[in-house]
């Protein structure tokens, strides 16, 4: 075994490599961006070398940088984790080049898997069913068009270089097809540099089955499959393990299928076979075809671990190391079911926009696996991918196991950022999955329904107007409102303005739009309206939230804070969370309204802000490289002429 690898990622997966790392007694280095000097990757590992700038390709892109590190820290093999140059055959020569293992397959490996059309004519070589089509060297439209013709419509034209649907067009008469062959050569050009095509047959409602494998270089075995049906526009939202309406059966044949394709490239380590399935009758050993394998391990690979009970990491590392897999086959066994639900910084409401926030309270439930690479206080910053932790889930049943992640989703408490959180929540409790009737269109047919925003029901709003109020602290100790405050109170919170009136000894009456709730405080929790409310209020600057079941936050209506809004005719706020990409503007400087400010860039998009009236620049308030968050000022115009402070007397 090694003494010390080095980590060449971030985040959660990087932790977790940590964590089977220091259980196997292996030292661990960290590498990291200047945004994550004080990461949780970077805190948990024996060392850590700073390699550079925030951008992906300053830092965790920088081969070069990550090899000198592993260099000077003495550490004998590279994790790539998942992403970033996990999957570069470039990178992987140049670790071994350097005297250094790659955990991982070789450059061979992943080359022999990087392009689509070569991987399915090596993959029907080796015998694993591959999807009717065409995906030969002859690019030629009307040859093209002659094989969509023989395979039948509709078809699906996609990049050999293409992955996450990118380069994809569906063709479902020949009138559509030559518009749509030239707008996926196009993309796939622009994408990818590279405009080669193949020509499938489009199999309708599909599911997403990949199987998991380990080999060693020369045997591989496979541990089982995951179903990762429930997808987004090609992201995965929750993945489970096994399949459901999985058959002996149709296991072995893809269990097989899996085996044959890693070991026709003499794979090692760690990676997944990806099969597209035509459920439409059910799961049938002759309706899976191979789709792509990815060489890595991969974000899902927890619920593989939870059905078999088996360390990946441990298995990478020892196979790394140059130990033989010493599992075959018939040792491994599959127990009960297991989900896992990706909890994002994203704003569902907007259409799953990426968010960003400095996590102000995070907490998960006990007696449940959350992979995380954050802590409270923690930001999630606008560089890399907003995924807040990985919640997996085990049950002797997929019934049992639904209703844990349901129920673990339900008691996750997040505050700082909007989440997915009632999302994946909604979507645990969806009657089509529950029933294991999974296809990757699932989520977009039902999207209104899984993304409406539950109103917060009296009891909630009355615990949030109790937690403002700040009676929720002191243990129940009432008496003590008296003193302090008077016996009607307003509080008011974002939407909503309620009345606080204590009626009797330990009691208090919140009354919220005409409705009462009757609130008691009973050995140190609330009771509202003659039940207990089994909620927690938890306080984060500027918000109160109620969690249980579910989450609710209110913003706290601040006068001062609307004040400054209102007078912050001055001020230029950001509109949404971002990088700051230019500053067109200094100190003292005339500006006219609809002028140029300040540029932000967020989701690879760039929005100009400009002065709302004419006026002289009194601050500057951002530099170019700063991270800002949604509502920051950025630039602020001095007051009008004429224009008097308010003064007291
Ligand atoms: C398909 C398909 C139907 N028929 N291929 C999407 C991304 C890329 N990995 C392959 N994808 C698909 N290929 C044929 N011949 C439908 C999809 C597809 C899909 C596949 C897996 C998971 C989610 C998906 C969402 C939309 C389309």
């Amino acid at each position: 075994m090694f003494a010390k690898i080095l980590i060449a990622n971030r985040g959660e997966i990087a932790c977790r490599v940590i964590d089977s790392a220091r259980r196997l007694g292996v030292g661990t280095v960290a590498v990291y961006s200047d945004a994550d000097a004080t990461a949780r990757h970077v805190a948990m590992a024996d060392e850590a070398v700073p390699i550079g700038g925030p951008a992906p390709r300053d830092s965790y892109l920088r081969g070069d940088a990550i090899i000198a590190a592993a260099l000077a820290t003495g550490a004998e093999a590279i994790h790539p984790g998942y992403g970033f140059l996990s999957e570069n055959p470039d990178f992987v020569e140049a670790v071994e080049a350097a005297g250094l293992t790659f955990i991982g397959p070789s450059a061979a490996a992943i080359r022999a898997m990087g392009l689509k059309d070569a991987a399915k004519a090596l993959m029907e070589k080796a015998g694993v069913p591959v999807v009717p089509g065409y995906h030969g060297e002859n690019q030629d439209p009307g040859h093209l068009f002659g094989a969509a013709e023989a395979i039948g419509w509709p078809v699906l034209i996609k990049a050999v270089a293409g992955g996450g649907g990118k380069g994809m067009r569906l063709v479902e008469r020949a009138a559509d097809f030559l518009p749509a062959l030239e707008g996926a050569r196009g993309e796939a050009q622009t994408a990818f540099g590279n405009p080669a095509v193949l020509i499938e047959k489009y199999i309708e409602k599909p599911r997403h089955i990949e199987v998991q494998v380990f080999g060693d270089g020369s045997r591989a075995v496979h541990l089982y499959e995951r179903d990762c049906s429930l997808q987004r526009r090609h992201q995965k939202v929750i993945e489970e393990a096994p399949a459901p309406g999985m058959t002996e059966e149709m296991r072995a044949a893809m269990g097989q299928a899996a085996v044959r394709a890693a070991e026709a490239i003499g794979y090692r380590g760690a990676g997944t076979v990806e099969f597209i399935v035509d459920a439409s009758a059910g799961l049938r050993p002759d309706r899976f075809w191979f789709m792509e394998m990815n060489t890595r391990l991969q974000v899902e690979h927890p619920v593989t671990e939870a059905v078999t009970g088996i360390d990946l990491v441990e298995w990478q590392l020892r196979v790394a190391s140059g130990e033989p897999l010493t599992s075959r086959q018939e040792d491994l066994r599959l127990d009960g079911h297991a989900f896992e639900a990706r909890l994002y910084a994203e704003d569902v409401a907007a259409g799953f926009l990426p968010a960003t926030g400095t996590l102000t309270h995070l907490r998960f439930p006990q007696g449940v696996r959350a992979d995380t690479g954050v802590r409270a206080g923690d930001t999630i910053s606008p560089w890399y991918d907003p995924m807040i932790a990985k919640i997996i889930v085990h049950g002797p049943t997929r019934a049992i196991a639904l209703s844990r992640l349901r129920a673990a989703l339900e008691a996750t408490e997040v505050a700082g950022s909007v989440t997915n959180l009632s999302f994946l929540a909604a979507l645990a409790r969806h009657e089509g999955f529950r029933a294991g009737d999974v296809d990757t269109g699932l989520i977009a047919r039902d999207l209104g329904r899984l993304t409406a925003a539950a109103a917060p029901d009296l009891r909630v709003r009355a615990l949030a107007a109790l937690g403002a109020a700040g009676l929720d602290a002191g243990g129940g100790r009432l008496a003590g409102f008296t003193l302090w405050a008077p016996l009607r109170r307003q509080i008011a919170l974002e939407g909503m303005a309620a009345v606080i009136e204590l009626p009797g000894e330990g009691q208090v009456r919140v009354t919220i739009d005409g409705e009462v709730a009757d609130c008691r405080r009973v050995g140190g929790a609330w009771w509202v309206n003659g039940r207990p409310a089994g909620a927690r209020i938890v306080h984060t600057p500027g918000m109160v939230s109620v969690f249980g079941p579910g989450a609710h936050h209110f913003a706290l209506a601040d006068p001062l804070a609307r004040h400054a809004e209102a007078a912050g005719g001055g001020q230029t706020l950001s509109p949404m969370p971002g990088v700051v990409k230019a500053v067109l503007v200094a100190a003292g400087q005339q500006v006219a309204a609809g002028d140029r400010l300040a540029v932000i860039e967020a989701m690879k998009m760039e929005h100009t802000l400009t002065a709302a009236r004419d006026g002289i620049v009194a601050e500057v308030l951002v530099a170019p490289g700063a991270q800002v968050e949604a509502g920051a000022p950025l630039v602020r115009l001095a007051e009008e002429a004429g224009e008097e402070k308010e003064t007291a007397g």
